[in-house]
C-alpha cells in the first residue's frame, strides 16, 4: 500500500491567538512534524477564503460567530472571519514542517464552503484531491490536524467514501466542539469505516 499523511489545517488562525482558534490547536504541531517522515507522501491542507467568504458572520447582518445559517447547499455554520488569503492568519503555524509534496487550498469560492480536502460543502464539487491521490498510486490515508470535527471528520468520512483505507490519529488533533460536534463527529467517523486510532 502507498500511504499518506494528510495534515488538516495547522494555520495561525485555527491555534491559540488566531481567529478561530481551536483550543490546544498548537499543542499537534511538533508531534505532527515528528509523523512526517514515515510516510510515502505528505500533503497539506491550507484552508484559504476571500474576504468576506459566505461562512463568515460579518457577511450576514444581524447574525453572531456560531449561528447557523441556511445555505443553497444546506446548513451551514457561521464563523468569525478566519484565514483570508494571504494573510498572516492563514499561514501555516511557523513550527509545521511545510516540505510536504503537496499543499491543496480549500474554501476560495466566495458562494460555498469547503470543510472536506475532497468535495467543498455542497458535497459534489471536488477540490481534485482525489485525483491527485488516485494517479500517485495512494490508497491509505493517515490524517490529523485541525478540527477534529470540521475539517477532519469531513476529509476522513469522503475519503472513506471513496474507498481509501483512512486511519485518524485523534491524539494528533484538536477539536473545535459546538453543541456536541466532537461526539457526532466520531459517530460518523466511525460509521463509515473510518480507524480512530
Ligand atoms: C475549519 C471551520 C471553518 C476547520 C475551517 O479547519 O476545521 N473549521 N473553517
Ligand atoms: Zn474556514
Amino acid at each position: 500500500m502507498t500511504h499518506a499523511l494528510l495534515v488538516i489545517d495547522v494555520q495561525n488562525d485555527f491555534c491559540p491567538g488566531g481567529a478561530l482558534a481551536v483550543p490546544g490547536g498548537d499543542e499537534i504541531v511538533a508531534h505532527i512534524n515528528a509523523m512526517m517522515g514515515d510516510f510515502d507522501a505528505v500533503i497539506l491542507t491550507q484552508d484559504w477564503h476571500p474576504a468576506g467568504h459566505s461562512s463568515f458572520s460579518t457577511s450576514h447582518p444581524g447574525k453572531n460567530h456560531y449561528d447557523m445559517t441556511e445555505m443553497p447547499y444546506g446548513p451551514q455554520v457561521l464563523w468569525p472571519d478566519h484565514c483570508v488569503q494571504g494573510t498572516q492568519g492563514a499561514a501555516f503555524h511557523p513550527e509545521l514542517r511545510t516540505d510536504g509534496d503537496l499543499i491543496i487550498r480549500k474554501g476560495f469560492r466566495s458562494a460555498i464552503d469547503s470543510y472536506s480536502a475532497f468535495f467543498e460543502n455542497d458535497q459534489s464539487t471536488p477540490t481534485g484531491l482525489e485525483g491527485y491521490l488516485r494517479t500517485r498510486g495512494i490508497d491509505k490515508l493517515t490524517l490529523v490536524g485541525l478540527a477534529t470535527d470540521f475539517c477532519v471528520h469531513f476529509s476522513a468520512v469522503d475519503a472513506a467514501r471513496l474507498g481509501f483505507d483512512v486511519t485518524v490519529r485523534m491524539e494528533a488533533c484538536r477539536a473545535i466542539d459546538l453543541d456536541g460536534s466532537l461526539a457526532a463527529a466520531e459517530t460518523a467517523m466511525q460509521k463509515a469505516g473510518v480507524t480512530l486510532a
